[in-house]
């Protein structure tokens, strides 16, 4: 196969793209991205690349493929490029278990992280009903983490190494402080949810992530 730059279209400061570029960077693939204007994504040129009309989306020149949805290009990415498995593992039960994290991320934490953002940040009512369900549903997505990780007393998901799984939550929690502005610290989340903290500071220090997250800056001052 050959090793031509996979094209990541992304967006400056949404979450999804940059989850997936963690796993291009951790993967060593080759990759570049073009940043896309919201207001191009539901045009018939790019609803061809991802029908949803959102990003993230590849171009994969090597395969041919062109995919969308953060949770199926990072799977894809895994399967055809991590030949170490050094973000997997091929066995039952833990590579179901590493699909079971990956499946919450992307139906539990997104989503619910996304209407909290949604209703805090651009609604043009405030709402006080809908900011607290939302709030209350990222509480409850720290507590199942924290719980996980606690009762197994394990310092990732799965197992005893890093996978996909770990990774792909950490940009949707990067965003928790912007979400919630001044109001973020009632969280208390170093109190609360002590184990999740840990992992997340663990994955924070990552090379990949440092380097996801200095692209990040650079993207959104339009360097
Ligand atoms: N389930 C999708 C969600 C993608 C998504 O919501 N992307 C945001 C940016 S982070 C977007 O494209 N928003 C533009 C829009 O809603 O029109 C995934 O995980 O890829």
């Amino acid at each position: 196969m050959s090793n031509k730059p996979i094209t990541l279209y992304g967006h400056a400061t949404g979450p999804n793209p940059w989850k997936v570029a963690i796993i291009l960077e951790e993967l060593k693939i080759p990759y570049e991205t073009k940043y896309m204007d919201m207001g191009d994504l539901k045009k018939p040129a790019f609803e061809k690349l991802n029908p949803n009309g959102r990003v993230p989306a590849i171009e994969d020149p090597n395969t041919s493929i062109t995919l969308g949805e953060s949770g199926a290009i990072i799977e894809y990415l895994v399967d055809t490029y991590d030949t170490t498995h050094s973000l997997t593992y091929t066995k039952s039960p833990e590579k179901y278990q590493v699909k079971q994290w990956l499946h919450f991320q992307m139906s539990g934490q997104g989503p619910y992280f996304g209407q909290a953002a949604w209703f805090e940040k651009f609604h043009p009512e405030k709402i006080a009903s809908a900011r607290d369900r939302y709030k209350d549903q990222i509480k409850r997505v720290l507590q199942v983490l924290d719980k996980h990780l606690s009762s197994t007393g394990k310092e990732y998901l799965v197992g005893d190494k890093c996978t996909y799984a770990d990774l792909s939550f950490v940009t949707w929690d990067m965003m928790v402080p912007w979400i919630f502005g001044d109001e973020a610290g009632s969280l208390e989340i170093e109190k609360n949810y002590p184990s999740y903290h840990a992992w997340n500071q663990r994955l924070m220090q990552r090379p990949s992530v440092q380097k996801i997250g200095q692209d990040k800056q650079k993207a959104m001052s339009g360097k």
